[in-house]
């Protein structure tokens, strides 16, 4: 569609935002002067505006990237680009899982602007998961989700040529140095982005001195450096994720790039894990606290299940690869990812705990005691799951780990 935006960047606010949607003609001449407009950005990084009208209800998304991260303010500039990488990313997505993500209306790279299906009646599914909800498709979404956009994404299915052009099309430097530094880095040193409270110095001290420790992060941080093998969502967390009882939908793929594929399945298992250890404290009653824990397990376990099945499905009808039909490379290929997503789920769960950014999971525990008992708990399971990702085989054997923390 064909739509004149302003030829310069500038932050939209609840006025301007309106120049960019009415062109659209996805709202009716006659509902053009009776559009509500409200900013709802929650996250870290841009402005969100929900536009509805008040005649027909109808109403759509309008995320703008701001040149600098919301979170920490203007002293932390950052990218326009990744609004379009993230117009790039749902159109690609959407082109192996379209139910899965918000339908693409518009996007600007020079406003970095995407206008999008509005998801309003869903909620996010961190909120659900700490109100205690269950949501039953969830599973099997995420499962698909992962191993759709990854095996049609990889070298097992694309031609080298089109592979290469994806992974140029998906270049993410400054994204991807917040996620090697939040993520990989700085929790694993005396680094100021950390934030932690004085009550676990003792237990981060034993993770910044654990040798063995970081080594293997180390190599999981070099494999996030280094290995391009599928078009990752790149920030898959529960914050991501959009939910309603018959439906799901990942948002937000600011964060895309080609990189290792155990990153993202890694991701929603550790917030699950999150919320698994936060329900302790948030779910007081015993019954329904041991039916939400059981939940989240089955949740995991089925997510992997789906991810293997799905992939191995695709790989036995579609992969192009000269070696998919040798007996063990499907299997080497899905045991590495397996064990390599252990890893990266340990350091999702340390970095929410001590790093720069939180989960509510654990933040929103209205007791500090206990609040600190179960952030201790999160430290020695991420800790332990890097150390033995190598040595967990199955993921019942996961479970098993997060049972017990
Ligand atoms: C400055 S951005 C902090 C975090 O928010 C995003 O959602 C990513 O998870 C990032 O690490
Ligand atoms: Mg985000």
């Amino acid at each position: 569609m064909s739509v004149q935006v302003r030829p310069t960047y500038e932050p939209l606010n609840e006025l301007t935002v309106l120049d960019v949607v009415k062109p659209l003609a996805f709202f009716d001449a006659s509902e053009q002067n009776q559009l509500h407009v409200r900013e709802i950005g929650d996250g870290n990084l841009n402005l969100v505006f929900h536009i509805e009208s008040a005649l027909s209800k109808k109403a759509l998304i309008v995320k703008q990237a701001l040149p600098y991260a919301k979170v920490v303010g203007e002293s932390w500039p950052l990218t326009l680009d990744r609004a379009r990488i993230e117009s790039d990313a749902l159109l690609k997505e959407a082109e192996s899982v379209p139910h899965l993500v918000p339908r693409v209306l518009f996007s600007d790279s020079t406003l970095a602007v995407t206008v999008m299906e509005d998801l309003s009646d869903h909620v996010i599914l961190r909120k659900g998961l700490i109100d205690g909800q269950i949501y039953t498709q969830l599973a099997d979404d995420i499962g698909t989700f992962a191993a759709k956009t990854a095996f049609y994404s990889s070298d097992f299915y694309l031609h080298p040529f089109e592979k290469k052009d994806q992974v140029k099309r998906f270049s993410n430097p400054e994204l991807c140095k917040i996620t090697e530094d939040l993520v990989f880095t700085d929790p694993f040193f005396n680094n100021e982005t950390n934030d932690f409270p004085d009550e676990l110095q003792s237990e981060v001290d034993v993770i910044w001195n654990d040798k063995e420790l970081l080594q293997e992060v180390a190599q999981l941080r070099l494999s996030f450096l280094t290995r391009a093998e599928v078009l990752l969502h790149g920030d898959l967390h529960s914050g991501s994720i959009f939910v309603k009882s018959d439906s799901t939908k990942v948002i937000d793929p600011e964060f895309a790039f080609y990189g290792p594929a155990g990153f993202d399945i890694a991701h929603f298992i550790a917030n699950l894990a999150l919320n698994h250890l936060s329900q302790n404290a948030h779910t007081k009653e015993p019954f329904h606290r041991e039916t939400l824990q059981t939940y989240l397990l089955q949740t995991i376990e089925k997510t992997w299940e789906t991810y293997t099945d799905t992939f191995t499905q695709l790989w036995n009808e579609k992969a192009t690869d000269p070696f998919a039909k040798i007996e063990g490379v499907l299997e080497n290929f899905l045991e590495k990812t397996f064990q390599e997503a252990i890893g990266f789920a340990g350091c999702e769960i340390i970095r929410r705990t001590i790093g720069l950014a939180h989960v509510a999971d654990l933040d929103s525990i209205p007791q500090k005691e206990v609040e600190f008992f179960y952030k201790k708990t999160a430290l020695e399971l991420g800790a332990k799951l890097i150390k033995n990702q190598r040595k967990i085989t199955n993921i019942t054997e996961l479970t098993d780990w997060i049972r017990g923390a």
